[in-house]
């Protein structure tokens, strides 16, 4: 079933709640079918993770998704048959007045942040009806077990991932300034908040054995390698050596480059939610830097996602990489980071064979584009 989706997406900060909304609207369009309507605040933001977005049109249509800025005082639009809030980003009054007027009322679904945790399953498409108005709102949680929402990803990302190895990696270094990978040298892609475990893990890469090639997109962590330099702006283009470690500014590019970053690199530190997955379906190596949040809840989903990516793999190994992750996001107890990187270095066969069989076991959760269209399918019929 054709059915006609509104995304409402509001950009609080950094590239997530934008990065996530694309990504599903992408995928609703291209892998389901179905016709989207993307309502962001924040057209500059979003154009900085899809540049052919124009910050100034109210109205476009990019990828088959019809693209509208959703401005403070909202005009009145008929709400499509399925209503996505991204992150509850609370819809506008008047859009929930005219969807409580329409009948049957749009399937109105909250769609969560992505956790490993525990509870997850238990919560996924739970109803919550609203105060007043005769409209149900379902909380929707993409999750990494069949019981949950599922993860964001395209049918045909393995075959595209593996064409681009074998056919255009090369082209994608030579772009870079780089020549393809040496023996015993690491490309590590650097995608970070800023981190009290970088000038650590810094001096660990530039007195190591192995020769690392650093590759750092724009953002948060730069003005901190600068600092450890103690040299001038690391701006896209600029290349920084020290010892054993040479560090390459990267312009911020669109997701699909992006991604291919992170398949072509040997290891990917990535942050917050979306990148994450991201890395995960690169079949390739990762560290993780969740977001912070208040109080540390985002210790507990760090352990939940290495519990789960852990739990198939020799204990010694998957001590290496808690120990990594644990030190990279300044957990209480973890090791140094030049310590952790020494024992993560240390398995790193075994860390690599474990990234490439992961993919297989994260389909197991199931697609969250396809599984949001059956969950919307099942209340419109
Ligand atoms: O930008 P983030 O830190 O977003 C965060 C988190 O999602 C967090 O959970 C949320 O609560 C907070 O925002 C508000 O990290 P994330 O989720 O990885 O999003 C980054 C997006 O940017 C992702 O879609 C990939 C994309 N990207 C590019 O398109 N080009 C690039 O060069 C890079 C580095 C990233």
């Amino acid at each position: 079933m054709r059915a006609h989706w509104d995304i409402f997406c509001n950009v609080i900060d950094n590239y997530g709640d934008i990065g996530v909304a694309w990504r599903l609207a992408r995928q609703l369009v291209a892998g389901c079918g179905q016709q989207v309507r993307l309502w962001v605040d924040d057209l500059a933001a979003f154009s900085r993770i899809w540049p052919a977005v124009d910050p100034r049109a109210a109205a476009q249509t990019l990828e088959g998704v019809d693209v509208r800025v959703w401005r403070a005082s909202f005009a009145d639009v008929e709400p499509a048959q399925v209503v996505v809030e991204a992150f509850g980003c609370a819809l506008p009054e008047n859009h929930l007045a005219a969807m409580a007027r329409r009948s049957p009322p749009p399937v109105w679904i909250n769609l969560e942040y992505l956790s490993a945790e525990d509870w997850v399953a238990g919560h996924h498409g739970l109803p919550s009806p609203h105060p007043h108005l005769p409209l149900t709102r379902y909380f929707f949680f993409p999750g990494y077990t069949a019981g949950t929402g599922g993860l964001a990803v395209e049918a045909d990302l393995a075959a595209r991932r593996e064409a681009f190895l074998r056919d255009d990696a090369a082209h994608f270094w030579a772009g870079l300034g780089l020549a393809p990978p040496q023996p015993g040298e690491w490309r590590i892609s650097l995608f970070a908040y800023e981190n009290a475990a970088l000038p650590g893990l810094l001096d660990a890469w530039a007195d190591g054995a192995d020769r690392v090639v650093g590759l750092v997109p724009e953002g948060r962590i730069v003005p901190q390698i600068e600092r450890w330099f103690e040299t001038r702006p690391l701006a896209p283009g600029d290349v920084r050596e020290r010892g054993r470690l040479q560090l390459r500014g990267l312009p911020f590019t669109d997701q699909d480059v992006y991604d291919r970053l992170l398949w072509a690199c040997d290891l990917n530190f990535v942050r917050g939610e979306d990148s994450c997955v991201r890395a995960q379906w690169a079949a390739r190596p990762l560290v993780w830097q969740a977001y912070p949040q208040a109080e540390t809840a985002h210790h507990a989903k760090i352990e939940a996602l290495l519990a789960l990516y852990g739990a198939a793999l020799d204990p010694i190994v998957a001590q290496a990489v808690a120990d990594m992750w644990r030190a990279w996001n300044g957990i209480p107890g973890a090791p140094a980071a030049g310590d952790a990187w020494a024992a993560w270095q240390a398995q790193r066969q075994a860390i690599a064979a474990h990234a490439r069989a992961w993919p297989g076991r994260l389909a197991d959760a199931g697609r969250l584009a396809e599984k949001l269209v059956e969950f919307a399918e099942n209340r419109l019929k």
